[in-house]
């Protein structure tokens, strides 16, 4: 069934997404200061405010700027825009920083992102981490969802897996958004299953939303040993997990949330995205939702965001 998405609710669901990838990195990144502890969270103990967002909100935040603009994805736009809105203090990976300083001073990032790695590309979460804002805006077209991704993650990750789990965590977003608008949750195996299907079947990403889909029910630590939670951080070790988690809590960012910060690895990262995809179905303040009060104690997202 097709039916007509207005541009406004395209940007209603890109925000609830943004605030969930948001509020999920920042408060993610808290568990890598000393002394703290995932206990924490789930005592209900947060840390102080503000909870300071990183690299993959401020990329989230160039995506949505773009799509609130254009209505689309160009690439050679979004790779100046994440090129000249590049703080490296935010934690950026080390070919992110690379290949974004090469756009800046002029290098084409087809040439750019190409030179990553030795010439293989990046195969960083660095594409994943930053998608699932586009995902929620393409709620009516997960071929469209994966389309976008791809054009989205190519300005900075040329690998093949790198691309892979951007279209793989898009079209989870475009999913769940969905799913939001008919009022109706997916069934977990479902939902990865039609992950899988727009990957292709060779890759180590697919083999690994394969892998989340027969591990749904079982605890979430044995599916973060099995799958990964990001030490690496590479999309293959880090996208299959975060789609387990948000499959299993579509319903409950809390939840989800804590899920990540407790499986440890690339916390900021894993939160990003479980958060990016759940907030795509639940939204904001309300039962199950992200929490106003998390929101609260987010650093506001950037200036030339919200201007916008
Ligand atoms: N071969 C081996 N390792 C690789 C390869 C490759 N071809 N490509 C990437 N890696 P990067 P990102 C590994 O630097 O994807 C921030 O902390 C390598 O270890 O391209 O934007 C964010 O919060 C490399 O350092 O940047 C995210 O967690 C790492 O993947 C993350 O970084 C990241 O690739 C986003 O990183
Ligand atoms: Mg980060």
């Amino acid at each position: 069934m097709t039916f007509t998405l207005f541009p406004d609710t395209r940007l209603t669901l890109a925000r609830d997404a943004l605030a969930g990838l948001s509020v999920g990195d920042a408060l993610g990144s808290q568990f890598f200061v000393p002394g703290r502890h995932p206990d924490d969270l789930a005592a209900g103990r947060l840390p102080a405010p503000p909870w300071e967002w990183t690299d993959d909100t401020e990329m989230a935040c160039s995506v949505v700027a773009e799509l609130a603009a254009a209505g689309r994805i160009d690439s050679d736009r979004l790779a100046l825009a994440f090129a000249q809105r590049c703080e490296p203090y935010r934690g950026y990976g080390p070919g992110a920083v690379t290949v974004l300083r090469l756009i800046r001073t002029g290098t084409p990032w087809p040439v750019a992102a190409a030179s990553a790695f030795d010439g293989q590309g990046s195969c960083g979460n660095g594409a994943a981490m930053r998608v699932a804002p586009l995902g929620a805006w393409h709620a009516d077209s997960t071929r469209r969802a994966a389309e976008q991704a791809r054009d989205s993650a190519e300005v900075t990750h040329a690998h093949p897996e790198g691309v892979a789990g951007a279209v793989a965590v898009a079209v989870a977003a475009s999913l769940a958004a969905r799913a939001r608008l008919d009022g109706d949750r997916p069934d977990p195996a479902r939902l990865l299953a039609a992950v899988a299907a727009a990957l292709d079947p060779a890759g180590e990403v697919h083999r690994g939303v394969r892998r989340a889909a027969a591990l749904l029910g079982h605890p979430a630590a044995a599916a973060a040993d099995a799958l990964g939670n990001g030490s690496r951080v590479t999309a293959q070790d880090t996208v299959p997990f975060t789609l387990w988690v948000a499959a299993t809590l579509l319903h409950d960012y809390p939840a989800a949330i804590r899920a990540c910060v407790e499986a440890g690895g690339d916390v900021d990262t894993t939160a990003a995205i479980v958060g990016g995809i759940v907030a795509a179905y639940t939204g904001v303040g309300v039962p199950g939702g992200v929490p106003e009060g998390w929101l609260t104690a987010r650093e506001p997202l950037p200036g030339w965001l919200t201007a916008a």
